[in-house]
């Protein structure tokens, strides 16, 4: 079998993987995956199936060229504030440096988001002591934007433990909005110039129908639910999301950072496995679409595999629907 990866295979078979967020950095592909691991313990709606413990970053000089891993680039143990559940990360590149962003639990059991620093894309990373004050749940996501503002979006319901958030501090009985109510949906903050803390309290992010309502939480086909990506086209910004107990990945399109979007349609249909989760990137003048599913270990949820597909616009901005298995 070839080892340059196949568009909708698995990018590596070696180490399960998921939650791929890609990057152009130095010239290549640079992907951080979230780096799954076997185990007899629970599976449930919490997520305690999802017990990873460290990250590899992978890179690929460009799709025909073998994937890398560059092993292991951050480990549970070495971060100080952190207990477990080494959940999906992000990455960022500013003032000559390399971040690494990354939810896990705390020392109390609830997740947050923390940050170590590389002076190379593939780290290893150096943690920061304590996770980014004011920050809460789980899957950030940056996008550095063209004049050098750098945004972070995140949360996710149910084992991230978004609906437990909504007052602003942890209530371990917050609950998901009536299904007629407006979802929940991610949260943004900019960042810092040091891109270590939030520059503002994390605010909510408005999803609306084409009508210009919220999208209810009820709605979910539509509903924000976790994994969050931000890429820019044609100078408009798509936030991206999972919508979680319907399994689509889905997007929406705003004017600026902070919103509101309005929601388009869906760019990938559901996969073998219940999560889905993604990052979408240009590389060498084409759009890639970065992704997951469990195939490579006969759909175990927690043991999942990323892969890649092009992706395309139509004329008019809207993304072409892909079928994982067509
Ligand atoms: O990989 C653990 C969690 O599963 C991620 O944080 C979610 O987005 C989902 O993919």
């Amino acid at each position: 079998m070839s080892n340059i990866p196949q568009p909708k295979e698995p990018l590596v078979r070696h180490i399960y993987t998921a939650d791929p967020s890609a990057h152009v950095f130095e010239g290549k592909l640079y992907i951080y995956p979230s780096h799954d691991l076997e185990h007899d313990g629970p599976t449930n709606d919490n997520g305690d199936q999802y017990q990873m413990e460290d990250y590899h970053v992978l890179s690929m000089d460009d799709l025909n060229s073998p994937v890398i891993d560059h092993g292991e680039a951050l480990h549970v143990r070495d971060v100080p504030w952190a207990s477990k559940q080494m959940w999906a990360p992000d990455a960022a590149f500013k003032n000559g440096k390399y971040y690494l962003y990354f939810p896990a639990r705390d020392l109390e059991g609830n997740f947050r988001i923390g940050v170590a620093v590389s002076d190379k894309p593939a780290g290893p990373f150096k943690p920061e002591p304590n996770y980014i004050p004011g920050s809460f749940s789980i899957d950030p996501a940056v996008l550095v934007d063209d004049d050098g503002e750098a945004y972070m979006y995140f949360g996710g319901l149910w084992g991230g433990q978004l609906e437990k958030w909504q007052t602003g501090t942890f209530n371990p009985e917050g609950k998901e909005p009536a299904p007629d109510a407006p979802a929940l949906g991610p949260r943004v903050a900019r960042l810092s110039g040091d891109m270590l803390t939030f520059a503002e309290t994390p605010r909510e992010v408005q999803i609306l129908d084409e009508n210009g309502e919220p999208i209810k939480a009820g709605d979910e086909d539509r509903r924000y639910f976790e994994g969050p990506w931000m890429h820019k086209f044609g100078g408009k910004y798509y936030l991206s999301y999972s919508t979680g107990t319907t399994h689509k990945l889905v997007y929406a399109i705003g004017d600026n950072p902070y919103g509101p979007f309005t929601y388009k349609g869906v760019i990938l249909t559901p996969v073998i496995g219940w999560t889905t989760h993604h990052s979408i990137v240009e590389f060498q003048g084409k759009w890639y679409l970065f992704y997951h599913d469990a195939s490579l270990s006969g759909g175990v949820n927690h043991l999942r595999c990323v892969k890649y597909t092009e992706l395309h616009y139509n004329p008019d901005g809207t993304i072409v629907t892909i079928d994982p298995y067509a």
